[in-house]
């Protein structure tokens, strides 16, 4: 068989089949929106949370969670949200099961564009954004500001089909580089609120079906607004990141925890070198 000078040319690469397509969309966009890699994950961890949710209001499992979850506004008064929302995520975080669910979310894609040798957040958090509620409103902000590192990035997870402002917003790459390169002198005393108006035509706002995940990369400005739909948004995040990669406020054992050491690693962090030859 004869090779040519082409098929050398072509045949070999590094990256894994389909890798360079989703490098160079993240690349390009900050973000990955791709159908959940388990439909059984999701669905275990969705349930799970209706029940958290529905349990300390005396409520059985509701037969139509995605009701349930979307209509959760007629339920529950703003004082009392906050309250549900963190009884939520410590039933979440109690089930040893769910971050290797989570995980199970976008695997694949995680492997692809972050590395196969993980750490990931040691807790999972939820979003609840009633609409016209004030109070769960998170500012603009990029995660790096305040203890990640860039490195990291964030697998956002719906449980309603979210869009618009029941949705969060994230700027792209292009103009929010720009905006953060200048950021000292253009927006010395400024507040959130003004910096939101000077991006607000650059943001894009996440359109992410239940079923669905969202991957993006929390150096970029993101945040969201009044929810201004109809019905309850609900969204999970969780952060990963390369396991060696540097590491900012956000520790190793007290953050993020390693995922999937492999054999090698395991092996050398146990390894000594030979003892015994300073008497010689
Ligand atoms: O869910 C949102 O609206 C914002 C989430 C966020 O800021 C994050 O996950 O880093
Ligand atoms: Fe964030």
């Amino acid at each position: 068989m004869c090779v040519t000078e082409t098929d050398r040319m072509t045949d070999f690469t590094f990256l894994e089949p389909g890798a360079e397509s989703t490098r160079a969309a993240f690349l390009d966009n900050g973000y990955l929106i791709v159908p959940a890699e388990s439909a059984s994950a999701l669905n275990a961890i969705r349930v799970l949370v209706a029940e958290s949710t529905a349990a300390p209001l005396g409520q059985d499992v509701p037969k139509d969670i995605d009701a349930f979850l979307n209509d959760f506004h007629q339920q529950v008064t703003i004082d009392e949200l906050n309250r549900v929302r963190l009884s939520v995520i410590d039933g979440l975080n109690n089930q040893s099961w769910v971050r290797a669910a989570y995980f199970q979310l976008a695997r694949n894609t995680i492997f692809s564009i972050v590395g196969n040798e993980l750490a990931m957040q040691r807790r999972v958090n939820l979003s609840i954004q009633l609409p016209g509620d004030q109070s769960s409103i998170l500012p603009v902000h990029a995660d790096v500001w305040s203890g990640d590192s860039p490195y990291e990035i964030v697998l956002w997870v719906p449980l309603v089909d979210c869009h618009n402002t029941k949705s969060m917003y994230l700027m792209p790459p292009g103009p929010d580089r720009k905006a953060q390169g200048n950021m000292g002198q253009d927006f010395k005393g400024a507040s959130e609120e003004d910096l939101f108006e000077t991006i607000k035509n650059d943001v894009e706002w996440m359109n992410v079906p239940f079923g669905n995940v969202l991957v993006f990369s929390q150096t970029l400005m993101h945040g969201n607004r009044i929810n201004e739909e109809s019905e309850t948004r609900w969204s999970l995040n969780c952060r990963f990141k390369s396991l060696f990669s540097p590491y900012a406020d956000k520790r190793l054992g007290e953050f993020f925890e390693p995922i999937t050491m492999r054999a090698t690693t395991e092996m050398a962090l146990a390894y000594n070198l030979p003892k015994g030859f300073d008497d010689a």
